[in-house]
């Protein structure tokens, strides 16, 4: 191919592509094909449809745009640093190195502009699902007559391994039904992923399962060159009112690469310095030295800057108009805005009266919409489960998303995509989202909630029927080594609470913490509701654990440890082993990551660690209480799965009865 005159687009579109190849190329590591491939629908996308500023990246009625095929990661990288962002050529050359901004995948919390933390394949299109759903749910809030203060469009370039995964069926599916006219995919349609042809484990017919979903299905023949074409379907997406788009684009992995291109040799490692070359002379490149950017390019991606200042001050102004008329909804958006919470939120929760029983589910499904009365950002759903979560608002009626008007999302029996929107919503801003299923369906959303706790979302995971205490539904329903493998998760805080007031301040907790998630976890079953006068407070669960009785004589010879359920169970064995002179004190231990939290004195106060031998007793695997009950301690847990049967006779047969607990501790103590 001879160097053949460019236009201005062109030049641009390869400004990117060989910007690219150099990144990955010098730090000898990274994903050359997908930035070759898609750099033409990339290009036209930021340049010609999307409203963002990038000298201020968190300007709230932006469009957002997810990469959800993280690994191209240097697409991004160089829209963002093309186009003015805070990121510099020194980042771009110091792409996958210790420190910098530039990392592997994207990451939210590292690079100014990034959206979403992907590489995790399908995260992406679950996390812009849950940005538009976000949008909408501002839209109704906040728009009035006259004043559409929040009308942005959520876009997403997703590849062939993002649609091979499960949760972007999932999404996918519930985002037509919801009919989220303000989103798009761009399909990187290259028929290649990592191992070879896509076409080794992928021949569905990617285009029909999108109709069938209920999307707007655009093509583009020739993604590589025909910006036109690209330009012509983003116009037609953006026509569109009533339902997501998908643009199949028709690209080559490692476009330009002469001898890799169309293969999955240009996936995921350097071109190789050689073929660098020859793909800059493909390209018809003139510049030789590496990470060159004609001038003239530069001028064309920086007027992004200029436009980015009109669209945002044009945006300012029209608020300014709003907040005259309407100065309270202003101040709540700018409270929202900065993530505080209105004044007195939390003043009229319920209380428990102790003699009762109640499932920490209901009592938490009460707290819930308590604090929802207060805090119209609290939206969410269940997947399908509602009715056993107890989790909808009961004056939230159901989410539209062509209005956005309604509180309760019912995200259908799709665990995964739920998380993965939730995450979106999150990463939006402006919305505080929770999300309910069975605790054992907690391994169904794991990919999304390490996420939410990698990138301190603070997303509240609602986990209900928490143990073996939930009975008859068996084994496959009875959660085991769920506690401790989210307690393994870093970030992620879990909350068990013992009963009903401690649900109240488990919800508490959950609106307080915001630098990262939270999993509620609550019984199915009904625990008596501790009676706080005899008893230490339930508003002590803030510090994770407590003293929630003392030994008669302030001397404990064993100190009983447990959360939820078995905080009860603990209870009772106190009043048998004190009654045989044994004394004894009762910790509720709600949250190990609350109690790691506190000062170190308060922990030993808690936890004295010489003296008293321990005892855990948590429906759950044994792996991990050493660390609280040490070398000489024990547990009262649960290393198999559970039965079909009763509650309360699962939990008698497999050890969590008065007689059990008493006859460990006794046994301890010898
Ligand atoms: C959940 C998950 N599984 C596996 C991978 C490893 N991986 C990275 S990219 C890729 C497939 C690449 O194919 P495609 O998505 O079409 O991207 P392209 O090669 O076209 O850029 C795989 C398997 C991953 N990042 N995430
Ligand atoms: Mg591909």
């Amino acid at each position: 191919m001879s160097p053949v005159r460019k236009s201005l687009d062109e030049l641009c579109v390869d400004t990117i592509r060989t910007l690219a190849i150099d990144a990955v190329q010098k730090a000898e590591s990274g994903h050359p094909g997908l930035p070759l491939g898609a750099a033409p629908m990339a290009y036209v996308l930021w340049q010609r449809h999307l409203k963002h500023n990038p000298r201020d990246p968190k300007w709230a009625d932006r469009d957002r745009f997810v990469l959800s095929a993280g690994h191209g990661c240097m697409l991004l990288y160089c829209l963002l640093h093309l186009t003015g962002y805070d990121l510099t050529m020194e980042d771009l050359k110091s792409f996958r190195q210790w420190g910098s901004k530039t990392p592997g995948h994207p990451e939210w919390l590292v690079t100014p502009g990034v959206e979403a933390t992907t590489g995790p394949l399908g995260q992406g299109t679950a996390n812009a699902i849950g940005m538009a759903i976000a949008e909408r749910a501002l839209a109704a809030r906040f728009n009035r007559p006259g004043h559409d203060i929040v009308n942005h469009r959520t876009f997403a370039i997703v590849s062939d391994g993002d649609l091979m995964e499960g949760i972007s069926g999932e999404a996918s599916s519930l985002a037509g039904h919801l009919k989220l006219g303000k989103l798009t995919f761009l399909y990187d349609a290259n028929q290649v992923t990592l191992d070879g042809p896509a076409s080794l484990a992928f021949s569905e017919d990617v285009a029909r399962r999108y109709e069938a979903y209920g999307w707007q299905v655009l093509k583009v023949e020739d993604g590589n060159t025909d910006l036109d074409a690209i330009d012509e379907a983003l116009k037609r997406a953006q026509l569109e009112q009533s339902r997501p788009t998908i643009i199949l684009v028709r690209t080559t992995l490692g476009y330009g690469s002469p001898n890799k291109a169309g293969t999955s040799e240009a996936h995921g490692s350097p071109l190789g310095k050689e073929e660098v070359a020859l793909t800059r002379k493909a390209l018809g490149w003139e510049w030789e030295e590496p990470f060159f950017v004609p001038p003239v390019a530069l001028d064309n991606f920086r007027t992004a800057v200029r436009r980015g200042a009109d669209l945002q001050s044009d945006w300012e102004r029209r608020f300014a108009g709003y907040e005259k008329s309407f100065p309270e909804l202003a101040a709540e958006w700018r409270r929202r805005g900065r993530g505080d919470l209105p004044d007195s939120w939390d003043a009229d929760l319920p209380v428990f009266q102790a003699g009762e029983k109640e499932a920490t589910r209901t009592a938490a499904g009460k707290v819930e919409n308590a604090i929802a009365a207060k805090l119209p950002e609290l939206l969410g759903g269940d997947a399908d489960l509602g009715v056993s979560t107890n989790t909808p608002l009961k004056e939230g009626g159901n989410f539209d998303g062509q209005t956005g008007a309604g509180r309760n999302l019912h995200f259908g029996v799709r665990e995964h995509a739920m998380a993965g929107i939730a995450n979106g919503m999150a990463y939006h801003g402006g919305v505080r989202p929770f999300v309910a299923t069975f605790f054992c369906f907690s391994d169904y959303m794991r990919p999304s909630v390490r996420l939410a706790a990698l990138n301190e979302l603070p997303v509240i995971f609602v986990w209900t029927h928490d143990s073996i205490g939930l009975g008859e539904d068996g084994p496959t329903h009875q959660p085991v080594e769920h506690l401790m493998s989210l307690r393994a998760m870093p970030g992620f805080t879990v909350i068990r609470p013992a009963d009903a007031g401690e649900a109240r301040e488990a919800w508490r907790a959950a609106i307080l913490h915001r630098d990262g998630p939270v999993g509620l976890v609550l019984s199915r079953q009904k625990l008596p509701v501790i009676d706080r006068r005899k008893y230490a407070a339930a508003d002590n669960l803030s510090k994770g654990a407590y003293v929630l009785a003392e030994a008669s004589g302030g001397a404990p010879r064993v100190v009983l440890i447990a959360s939820g359920s078995e905080v009860a169970l603990a209870l009772e064995a106190r009043d048998s082993l004190e009654g045989e002179g044994i004394a004894t004190r009762v910790v509720s231990m709600p949250s190990w990551e609350l109690f790691e939290r506190q000062p170190r004195e308060y922990r030993e106060e808690v936890l004295p660690p010489s003296g008293p031998v321990r005892l855990a007793i948590e429906a759950g695997v044994s792996l991990g209480w050493k660390k609280y009950v040490g070398d000489w301690g024990d547990s009262v847990s649960l290393d198999r799965y559970g039965a079909s049967a009763p509650g309360e006779e699962v939990l008698e047969e497999l050890g969590f009865s008065v007689d059990n607990v008493v006859r460990r501790a006794r046994r301890l103590i010898e």
